[in-house]
């Protein structure tokens, strides 16, 4: 959760606008939700921005009218959500949206106007209540299905994901047992099955014990973290 109050802002003719954003990467074509505030003279105009694909076009939401000048963006699971005060003690939720960004995400302050050579009078005061609790972020190489440990069952599991659709992967990344990062597939059912019975290569770490995600496991994502992998 990140939370601002914005003092003073440019009045509307600039088209500048300030507010909150959360991102999955820096990258400019990032998916992202935002939630700004532009100065529209008595009152002020929310704008609920997002892109839930990287490089998709952003769709914009528009609050107009309100005297609120607190904005705050939320992520409870996979919804976003867009809330916005007139005092940071009474928030009115605005706008929600529901996509996944990665666990590891950017949180902050986002500002911008259309005119790059002009003045972006902008100032935040009371930045508060940035609260970034990311799940635990540990899980176990090769446990697809989210168990205590790694064993035949996990291939099984997989592979009915794979042939017949079966069940949801909580957790790609630990499925990934070859830790290619790129598919999750047969290729490792076979290679976890290869390690079990035949004296195969020993699952990519973090095997045997739990361990985070590497920027490779990010791009296959964890929905759900393994609760015996918790500090
Ligand atoms: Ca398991
Ligand atoms: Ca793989």
């Amino acid at each position: 959760m990140v939370t601002v109050r914005i003092v003073r802002l440019t009045p509307h003719e600039s088209f500048s606008v300030a507010g909150v954003m959360l991102r999955g990467s820096l990258d400019s074509e990032a998916a992202h939700a935002s939630l700004l505030l532009r100065n529209a003279g008595d009152a002020h105009t929310l704008r609920f921005v997002y892109r839930s694909d990287g490089g998709a076009r952003s769709r914009t939401r528009v609050i107009s009218d309100v005297l609120d000048d607190w904005v705050r963006l939320e992520r409870r699971g996979n919804d976003l959500i867009a809330s916005s005060s007139v005092d940071g003690i009474i928030w009115i939720e605005r706008e929600s949206t529901n996509f996944a960004l990665p666990q590891l995400l950017f949180a902050g302050i986002a500002l911008t106007a259309a005119d790059t050579q002009g003045e972006l009078n902008t100032a935040f005061v009371e930045v508060s209540n940035i609260e970034l609790s990311l799940p635990p972020g540990v899980f176990r190489r090769g446990d697809c299905d989210g168990t205590v440990e790694a064993n035949v069952t996990d291939a099984l599991f997989l592979l009915g994901s794979v042939f017949s659709g079966e069940g949801t992967l909580p957790c790609r990344a630990a499925c990934d047992v070859d830790g290619d990062g790129g598919s999750v597939g047969v290729v490792d059912a076979v290679y976890l099955v290869r390690f079990l019975f035949l004296g195969g290569a020993t699952p990519v770490p973090p095997f045997p014990s739990c361990g985070k995600l590497t920027p490779r496991d990010e791009r296959l994502g964890c929905e759900e973290f393994p609760a015996e992998c918790s500090p």
